[in-house]
Formats: structure tokens, sequence, C-alpha cells
């Protein structure tokens, strides 16, 4: 039996190339909060996320939770269920109440011709998640959120490096945040970014990643700790240089899914979207059982059987937690419900043979009855 293939794979720049990157912290003794790895990090992101203003957390997660703070939101706050657990738990996490939103069924983005209905008095943000890189609905979106004075936060985690309409998807909304976790395009180890402009947020985001500690003798806000160390900005710094590369080794794996699965009836692929640069994050195919003959879960098995190690990302919907007890009506987002229960993400790194991919494909076909 063939090695395991996962869903994905950390990419890794040349051992002595990190060593290299590191080396010098033996000197220096500067480890983490803020130091000169941070430093050169942040600075080489802004510059190639094109965006105004860009600051490094510990995670994806933290990004988001610590955004929303900064924000200070208040009340309800609409969002996705089809999406990852931290989406949720970072609007739960800061006293605030998600309102689901269903998405659409082309893109599984937020449809915004749902937003209005569910905006009340209570609501200040919209927080819509890009999800597998799709870009959602800017335009309305940004419509919608002028209109009722709202916040919008995208979770930008499966984004990096993409744009839109030319411009860094992370230029979008009040704050758009990334994920640099081990699993993702970009990464530095664990990592995230806030992309952002407005200098007051910048600066409360910036005191809430550090304690909310202002300077040695003022402590403004009960923050947490959520600062990159050096070891992970050194990561990051290594990876950005082969990015490019990274990017173009993942497209060829997904034109090769594409050659096989395209066109193939009761299989829905991820759409290529107008005007979006993409990244090649993810490749999700939905299942429709009574067109293909077989459902995601026999799929899911079938695949497991022979070493691979396709996911269901993102089941279950985060409205369905079991640590929410009930609490949510996941009738109201039955697109999301039923692509949950149809979806199975594919192995997909830069790596990747691509007569592993064939293998992949011919399972899969030959699941069809
Ligand atoms: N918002 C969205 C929309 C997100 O998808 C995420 C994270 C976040 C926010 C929060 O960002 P972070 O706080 O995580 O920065 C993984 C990732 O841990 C998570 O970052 C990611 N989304 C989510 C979609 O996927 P798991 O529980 O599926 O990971 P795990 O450990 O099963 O790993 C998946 C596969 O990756 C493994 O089978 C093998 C490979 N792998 C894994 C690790 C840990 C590696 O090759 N190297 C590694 O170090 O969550």
């Amino acid at each position: 039996m063939s090695d395991k293939i996962f869903v994905t794979r950390s990419s890794m720049p040349d051992y002595e190339e990190y060593c290299n990157e590191i080396k010098k912290l033996w000197d220096t003794r500067w480890l983490t909060n803020m130091g000169e790895k941070h430093q050169q990090l942040q600075s080489e992101l802004t510059e190639y996320l094109g965006v105004e203003k860009v600051d490094l957390l510990t995670n994806g997660h933290m990004a988001l939770e610590l955004s929303m703070q900064a924000l200070g939101l208040e009340g309800e706050v609409i969002t996705t269920p089809f999406t990852f657990a931290s989406t949720t738990h970072a609007i739960v996490r800061n006293g605030l109440e998600p309102v689901f939103c269903d998405v659409n069924p082309d893109d599984f983005t937020i449809d915004t011709s749902k937003i209005e209905a569910l905006i009340t008095e209570k609501t200040s943000a919209i927080v819509p998640v890009h999800v597998y890189g799709n870009i959602c609905n800017i335009e309305e979106i940004e419509r919608i959120a002028g209109k009722y004075g709202l916040k919008v936060i995208y979770d930008a985690a499966h984004t990096f490096g993409e744009k839109y309409k030319g411009r860094g998807v992370g230029s979008f909304g009040d704050v758009s945040c990334f994920s640099f976790h081990a699993t993702k395009v970009f990464h530095s180890i664990e990592g995230g970014a806030v992309c952002f402009r407005d200098e007051d947020f910048g600066k409360a985001l910036h005191n809430l990643k550090n304690f909310g500690i202002k300077d040695p003798e003022t402590v403004e806000s009960v923050g947490a700790n959520a600062k990159m160390n050096e070891f992970c900005a050194a990561m990051g710094i290594c990876n950005l240089r082969h990015i490019d590369d990274e990017i173009a080794k993942r497209k060829l794996v997904v034109e090769r899914y594409r050659n096989h699965l395209d066109g193939i009836e009761g299989i829905q692929l991820n759409p290529v979207q107008d005007g979006v640069e993409s990244n090649y994050a993810y490749f999700p195919v939905i299942f429709n059982k009574s067109i293909f003959g077989a459902n995601r879960d026999e799929i899911f098995k079938v695949l497991n059987e022979n070493n691979i190690g396709a996911r269901k990302y993102f089941y279950p919907l985060t409205n369905t937690f079991e640590c929410f007890n009930g609490k949510y009506d996941v009738t109201l987002t039955p697109v999301a419900l039923n692509l949950s229960k149809q979806v199975l993400t594919m192995p997909l790194y830069a790596d990747l043979k691509l007569s592993d991919v064939d293998r992949i494909c011919d399972i899969i076909l030959s699941c069809r009855k």
C-alpha cells in the first residue's frame, strides 16, 4: 500500500535556508516581542499583499478574535456557518451573537441577497468568509455595510496572495484576517495577520495582542498575548521567497483535477471567478448522489481505504456544533446544510504528484453507479 496522501502537506524552505534565517537569533537572543524578523515579515507582507497596514499575530484565529475586540463590536454579527470553527468562535468568544446567513450554492460565500433581512438594530458587523479562496460579493457587502453603518471583517484565512480586480484581497472591508497555519498556501508554522487602514484600530489591536500594554507603565485594555515569535516570522520570511512558485505548482495540480472531473455529471467543482487571481488553496468537490450515483460519505470511505485523506471541509456546519446545544436553527441555512453533506475537499499541495491526482480521480470515478 502506498503512503497516505493527506488533504495537504506543509511547504518547507530548504533546511539550510531556514537555519540561515534563524542563525542570528542565537547572537541576539531576541526571540519574540516584535523583534527584527517580525518587523521584516510585516513590511514584506504589506508590500506583497498590496495593503496599507499589516499586524502579525500568533494565528488566524487570534487575528479574527482580537480584530473584533479592537473594533469594539456589540450585539449581533452576521456571518456564515459554512466555515472552520474559528470564524464563529471568534464572534462568540467576544460575547457577540452570531446571526447565520445562508451561502450561495455556486461559490459557497455569503448570499448577499439574504443579509438585509437579518439586520436588526443590534447588528454591528458582517463577518463574511472568502471560503476556499472564493471571493465574496465585495461590492454588495460594501453597499449594505455603508447603508446600515456596519463594520466588515473579512475572514480571509484562505485567500493569501489573491487579488480581486487587481487589488490585494486584504485591502477590502474595515479589516481582513489571514491565517498562516502550517496547512495554508503561505505559512509561518502558526501565524496570522490583520490588514487594515485605520490607525486607531491598529493601535488598539497592537495593544490587545500584547496584554493591552501601551507602554511599560500604562495598560490601557484587557489584552491577550498573541505576538508572533521570531522563529515563526523567520519561517514566513523564507516561505514568502518561494510563494509564487508554490502557487504556480498548485495551479498545475488543480488543472489536472479539472481535466478529470470537469463536466462529469453529478459533480460540482469550485468556480473560476471573474476578476480573481486565485491562490489554488483548496479543491472542494460537491457530489450529488442522485446524479453521480454515490454520496460524499461513500466516496470519502473508498478514498480512505485507498490511503487518501480527503477531508469534509466544512462539515458539520458551525451552527450545529455540540457546544451550542441546538441554539441555532440550521433550517435557516438550507444551502449551507446541503453543501456540508455533499462536499469533500481533495488533497492539494504544491508537491502532490500529478500521477497521484490521476489515481485519486480514477478512484472517485470508479465510485459512480
Ligand atoms: N478561518 C478559517 C476559514 C479557517 O479555515 C481557519 C483555519 C481559521 C479561520 C483559523 O486560522 P488558524 O488559527 O488555524 O491560523 C486545519 C488547520 O489547522 C486550520 O488552520 C484550517 N483553518 C483548517 C481548515 O484546517 P484541521 O483540524 O483540519 O488540521 P489537521 O491537523 O487535521 O491537518 C490537516 C492536514 O494537514 C493533515 O492531515 C496533514 C497536514 N498537515 C497538518 C499539520 C498540522 C501538515 O502537512 N503539517 C502540519 O503541521 O485544521
